[in-house]
């Protein structure tokens, strides 16, 4: 510390580089976070909360890591319980190689955070720990762990598990919100008007206007009864706008008319492939590089609608800043699924705020498996700290000076402000 710094008034300039960084490192890592897309449920869901070892290591962005590296044929796999599952992941991955990509680290991560004995490589005492644990106080736990101030699940209207927890007695949990998730209205039309019409909706695949009220009026239901904070959709790398296609029609005349009636934003999650490889389930996903022009397009076109953006392939990175800078009512979000990995995040946190300052939401954890919120949010608050404490050494470079209640207010937005201040906007 040099002589003039004054630890009370906690103002950095070019003097104070070390105490600046070091200030940035704890902010990111004490200030609670919002969590603003993940596949987690509230424990009301029962079954539908994943937690523990072996969902852990069954997770498919690791099944797609094993099946990789096993010679066994796809079916041997998917017919195993989920248990044997977990032991060939783990041998394979953990023990038959070192454990180094992301999604294996992040399992190590989050052991050694739940204080359990990672150098021990004793599967068995992590599946007794978990077996011990009291759902309740286990998800209070990773919450404090994490210091997450809430998430944002996925909830899908056509998900047969899910429904029926949404028209049962379902007592909201504050620290689960929902989001109302359109893909097999926008992506599958054919098969989601079979299944409106089976839940009384008086729909036919023409899309005539009474069609259009009908699945407007069942848009409105589910984002009453969810309070869904946004509604969201993946889309495959060759969505266009405008198009000639069911999607667009209910795009323009169901899903944003009624965002906007009901002031939530409509997220799109754009380039995913999905069943690049079918044998693979869920791991068999794959991306491409999309069209921004859509997106901005949909932004010119409706003003008046929020629109929520994040894009798989790292190509369409810059060109989505770019038009975020054209844009306020588009906000990015998170760095989406193959993104979500070191290299990347911290190259995508430099160039969105080189471009676009404080006015983004840096990351989300797309967790599936409750404890991997642990790793993906240690992990996400140590790279953005990196990137604020870079970008603040700059400014204070030029003789700005920075203060303590002024990295504490910018962290605040990136980590939760600048969602629930979009949320608000009209
Ligand atoms: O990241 C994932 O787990 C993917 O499988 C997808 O769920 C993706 O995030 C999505 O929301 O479609
Ligand atoms: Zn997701």
């Amino acid at each position: 510390m040099t002589s003039d710094f004054d630890p009370e008034a906690r103002t950095y300039t070019r003097e104070h580089v070390a105490e600046l960084c070091a200030t940035v490192t704890r902010v990111c890592t004490e200030t609670a976070v919002t969590d603003l897309h993940t596949h987690l449920f509230a424990p009301a869901f029962r079954e539908l909360l994943l937690y523990g070892i072996d969902d852990l290591l069954t997770y498919h962005y690791l099944v797609a890591e094993y099946l990789r590296v096993s010679d066994a044929p796809y079916e041997q796999f998917w017919v195993l319980s989920k248990r044997a599952q977990a032991d060939h992941i783990w041998q394979a991955l953990f023990l038959d190689r070192s454990p180094i990509s992301e999604a294996c680290r992040g399992v190590l991560t989050v052991l050694d955070r739940l204080g359990l004995d990672v150098g021990g490589r004793d599967l068995d005492e992590y599946r007794e720990y978990f077996a011990e644990r009291d759902v309740a106080s286990h998800v209070n736990q990773v919450f404090d762990c994490v210091n997450l101030k809430c998430i944002v699940m996925t909830n899908d209207p056509f998900d047969e598990k899910e429904r029926p927890v949404w028209e049962g007695e379902y007592a909201a949990d504050s620290r689960f919100h929902a989001a109302l998730r359109v893909d097999v209205l926008l992506n599958s039309w054919g098969n989601a008007c079979e299944r409106l019409e089976g839940w009384g909706y008086d729909v036919e695949k023409s899309l005539k206007p009474r069609t259009i009220s009908e699945v407007r009026r069942f848009l409105t239901d589910w984002l009453q009864r969810t309070r869904a904070l946004y509604t969201a959709v993946s889309l495959p790398p060759d969505f266009a706008f405008p198009e000639d296609s069911a999607r667009h029609k209910i795009i323009t005349e169901c899903v944003l008319p009624v965002a906007r009636l009901e002031n939530v934003p409509f997220a799109m999650m754009i380039g995913v492939k999905r069943a690049v490889n079918p044998a693979l389930r869920l791991a068999g996903d794959g991306l491409a590089r999309s069209d921004v022009g859509a997106v901005e397009r949909l932004c010119a076109a409706y003003p008046e609608n929020k629109f929520m953006v994040t894009m798989l392939s790292r190509e369409n990175q810059h060109d989505l800043c770019v038009a975020a800078r054209k844009f306020r009512n588009l906000l990015l979000f998170g760095c989406w699924w193959f993104l979500n990995n070191p290299s990347l995040i911290e190259e995508m946190t430099r160039m969105r705020i080189e471009l676009l300052g404080l006015s983004i939401v840096p990351q989300h954890s797309d967790a599936r498996v409750l404890e991997q919120v642990i790793y993906k949010w240690e992990h996400s608050r140590q790279i953005i700290a990196k990137v604020l404490a870079d970008k603040y050494t700059d400014v204070v470079g030029t003789g700005w000076s920075v203060r303590d209640s002024e990295i504490k207010r910018d962290v605040g937005l990136l980590f939760g402000e600048n969602f629930w201040n979009f949320l608000k906007r009209t």
